[in-house]
């Protein structure tokens, strides 16, 4: 019996806090998964809170998952789903707030794209009202936010992967959540006002917090927005200045985000850069936290197609991020250097070596950060700063420039190629490795589609001329209508065109490439209506490896495909070899007409380290 006393009250004092939020008279107990535990505190003695609220509808949830899993995915279609789901939420938001106190009550921003508001309660009473209406999922204290630590240095130059590649991110926007934007720059377009000339790179800048009258009173959205510019040179940009002096509220990025779901089809925004945060380390992520109020905004502008790139933070930890950084879905960014910069002393920590892809000791590292990049010291818009800040809007860009060559890819699809191709470096602090972005690598074979073809061409020496030229099959796929190369059914496949300058002896194999591959070579223009010209499976090389060879025709454009054997996938170098030694002349190669030193051109954007060599004979 006094045991059984005992164990009653151990357990009585275990469920101590439970027990004195119970005995409140006015019941706050049944809400407790709705709020932070401790935001009764900001409620005492009858006082105002600012509170950003998620409301939740269970039939509207299921009928908008049912739209967007709809097959039909064309603009129009989008553009309605679009529409009324913004409707859905404002009939929801529209129904829970009539029946509130206003005297307890008020209304302070809204979001049109998501089910969620800013709203100010006054007292316990003002706060158990919201809480207790039915469609109040929860709500979340406005935090906030500051931009992660920036420090001034000795100018590094901006990495610009995308020089060789015509790639730009041109036809997609992205929008930058910082300190605002000086478009007057050269880098923007030397704009006189969004848009204005229409080079104006940014389209729209504007103060979602409080106006202060400067275009960026800081220079940290300068900076970010610069290094998107830089980056994805044909990419647009809105910019929102949502700080408040050194401070970012969560509601008002919120409100970006917002804007971006709500502009994704007109702007075709593809990314969203978010190089803020909070002090927090998060070892996790942070799905079901009262303190991250940006799990649904995410998750919306995901579902819209808009990637949300987020610094992971400056605290120099190894195993947590910063908020928001540490939400599902958001895709989170950690810094390398871009080159020996030597020593740095960072304030929070000191590297005292640097080195390119060595990560910096203030990122913030977990298990779950999503990628590295640049980050230190990275000179963009005239400012040269160092952070995850910088690394940020390099993920950024890249997904611009990938969205640009690919549209209609899924969000999943982008962002699983920069994870998959991205150089796998290791952290030391903790001994997890992570990808840093490659642009070149995750844009794969452009080639994939028989209309994409990558034209090869050459300078001739005299009379033989080699091309290699070297491609990643990895995300390539199989049209409609492509026939089966050299009797296989392959579905990976690429395709490179050359015109024969002269009639002459072809050679073509794929000697060298990482998998078993099928080569064939056809006549035609469309992709379903191909004459073969000749085809091979396996020369007899190593790894299944193909080779075939025929006579070309003067000014013929022959198609060239490669493809994997049964599927198989892997980076392809293919190697052409022209001799004219039995052409038309029929004699030596002295007695070939001399011709124009073409210079050599192989537009082969599928993977980092492309190597495109002549090999000269008979000189
Ligand atoms: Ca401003
Ligand atoms: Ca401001
Ligand atoms: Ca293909
Ligand atoms: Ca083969």
């Amino acid at each position: 019996m006094l045991r059984n006393f005992c164990t009653r009250a151990l357990l009585l004092a275990l469920v101590n806090v439970q027990a004195v939020l119970a005995a409140r008279p006015d019941g706050f107990l049944a809400y407790h998964h709705k709020m932070p535990p401790d935001l009764l505190n900001d409620v005492a003695q009858n006082k105002s809170i600012r509170l950003i609220v998620r409301y939740y509808d269970a039939a509207i949830d299921t009928e908008i998952q049912g739209l967007e899993r709809h097959p039909q995915q064309d603009k129009q279609f989008k553009t309605n789903v679009m529409a009324f789901k913004s409707q859905r939420y404002r009939e929801l938001k529209d129904r829970a707030t009539a029946k509130m106190d206003r005297k307890r009550f008020n209304i302070d921003r809204d979001y049109s794209h998501l089910p969620m508001n800013v709203v100010t309660v006054k007292g316990e009473t003002g706060l158990l009202g919201l809480l207790a209406n039915p469609a109040v999922a929860e709500v979340f204290r406005d935090v906030e936010l500051h931009h992660f630590l920036a420090q001034s240095a000795p100018l590094i130059r901006s990495p610009d992967v995308l020089s060789q590649t015509g790639y730009d991110g041109s036809d997609t926007m992205v929008v930058v959540l910082d300190t605002g934007v000086n478009y007057t720059l050269f880098d923007f377009g030397s704009c006189n006002a969004p848009g204005l000339p229409s080079s104006c790179r940014v389209k729209v800048a504007q103060d979602l917090a409080a106006q202060d009258n400067a275009l960026d009173d800081n220079g940290h959205g300068t900076n970010v927005s610069g290094i998107v510019a830089g980056i994805a040179k044909g990419t647009q940009l809105a910019v929102f200045d949502v700080f408040d002096g050194a401070s970012a509220s969560s509601s008002v990025v919120i409100q970006g985000i917002n804007w971006a779901i709500a502009n994704q089809l007109t702007y075709k925004i593809s990314a969203i850069n978010m190089s803020l945060g909070d002090s927090s380390q998060n070892a996790s992520l942070c799905s079901h936290s009262f303190s991250n109020p940006f799990v649904a905004p995410i998750s919306g502008a995901f579902s819209a197609g808009i990637l949300t790139v987020i610094a992971s933070g400056n605290s120099g930890f190894s195993t947590g991020l910063a908020m928001p950084a540490c939400t599902p879905q958001a895709v989170s960014v950690g810094a390398v250097y871009d080159s020996n910069v030597g020593g740095l002393n960072w304030g929070i920590c000191t590297d005292n070596l640097t080195a390119a892809d060595m990560v910096a000791c203030f990122s913030n590292s977990a298990s779950y950060l999503s990628l590295l990049a640049p980050g230190a010291l990275i000179t963009a818009a005239g400012n040269t700063l160092g952070g995850t800040s910088q690394a940020a809007p390099h993920v950024a860009a890249a997904i611009a420039v990938l969205r640009g060559a690919r549209p209609s890819e899924s969000v999943t699809g982008t962002l699983n190629r920069l994870t998959s191709t991205g150089v796998r470096i290791a952290d030391s602090r903790n001994n997890l490795t992570f990808p840093r972005i490659d642009i070149l690598a995750a844009l794969g074979s452009v080639n994939d589609n028989f209309a994409n073809d990558t034209v090869l061409s050459g300078t001739t020496d005299q009379s033989i001329t080699t091309i290699n030229a070297i491609t990643s099959t990895q995300f390539s796929t199989k049209e409609v209508g492509e026939p089966n190369h050299a009797g296989n059914v392959g579905g990976k496949s690429v395709w490179f065109a050359w015109v024969a300058p002269a009639v002459g002896n072809v050679s073509i194999d794929t000697h060298g490439s990482s998998f078993d591959t099928l080569l064939a070579v056809y006549t035609g223009s469309s992709v379903s209506a191909l004459t073969t010209v000749a085809s091979n499976n396996n020369d007899g090389s190593a790894n299944g490896s193909s080779g075939l060879g025929f006579v070309a025709t003067a000014g013929t454009t022959y198609k060239i495909a490669v493809d994997g054997f049964n599927g198989a996938s892997g980076n392809v170098v293919l190697n052409l070899t022209f001799d004219t030694n039995i052409g038309a002349n029929g004699g030596s190669s002295t007695q070939v007409p001399a011709m124009p030193p073409w210079s050599l051109l192989v537009m082969a954007f599928g993977f980092v380290g492309i190597s495109v060599a002549v090999v000269r004979h008979r000189n």
